[in-house]
């Protein structure tokens, strides 16, 4: 699979907008400000292909990009405690509408800042994907804040904290600095593969 290939599709704002899934999709989930779109980006080879910022609850719609033929997608932050209420009630329509369609999941990675323990909210992502059955991967994100050590640590624990199923995987990456890229890239294509071969 060539991650070079790929570019923007779409942007949709309510679960009724979102297009049939006609093809195997790998869809990234986590907090606010937890680094999807830098991890997208990263993926992808490309510099600000989603938009990153500095400042949480950027990516408020679901975005849709095209990599080699597949669909990868960039879903809306939870946990950003600064939005009305009104936009906490549509994002949860949207994600909850998201993952209720029957579509083609390959792989839904569930970031996760290596730095903090899972929140709340986290657990509650991950709850979901284990009790749907849906194929996950756990991704530590912003590894260049720790040192090695403390990164192994925190691993560990956010591991224990999730009780994650055996064999999920789980990934430490840094879109800073490059680490776990590859890794995440290899997971991915054997994910399509799977998926591929079992569903179409
Ligand atoms: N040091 C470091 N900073 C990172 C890394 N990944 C993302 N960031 C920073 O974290 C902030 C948020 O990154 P985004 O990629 O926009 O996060 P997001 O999860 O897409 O955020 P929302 O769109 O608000 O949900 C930005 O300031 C990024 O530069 C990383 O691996 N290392
Ligand atoms: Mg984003």
């Amino acid at each position: 699979m060539n991650f070079h290939v790929a570019s923007f599709k779409a942007a949709y704002g309510t679960s009724a907008q979102l297009p049939a899934s006609a093809r195997p999709e790998v869809s990234f989930a986590g907090r606010s400000n937890v680094g999807k779109s830098s991890l997208l980006n990263k993926l992808m080879y490309r510099k600000n292909l989603a938009k990153v910022s500095q400042t949480p609850g950027k990516t408020a719609t679901i975005n849709f990009y095209d990599v080699d033929g597949y669909d990868f997608v960039d879903l809306p932050g939870y946990g950003y405690a600064k939005v009305a209420k009104s936009e906490i009630h549509r994002w949860s329509e949207l994600i909850e509408g998201y993952f209720n369609q029957d579509r083609a999941f390959a792989l839904v990675a569930s970031l996760i800042d290596i730095r903090h323990d899972p929140s709340a909210l986290d657990r509650n992502m991950v709850e979901f994907l284990k009790s749907a059955e849906l194929p996950f991967a756990v991704v530590l994100t912003k590894a260049d804040k720790l040192s090695r050590q403390q990164q192994m640590k925190q691993r560990a624990a956010i591991k224990k904290a999730l009780d994650l199923p055996k064999g999920t995987p789980m990934v430490v990456t840094s879109s800073e600095k490059g680490d776990g890229i590859d890794e995440l890239r290899a997971l991915i294509t054997s994910a399509i593969k799977e998926c591929e071969e079992t569903s179409f």
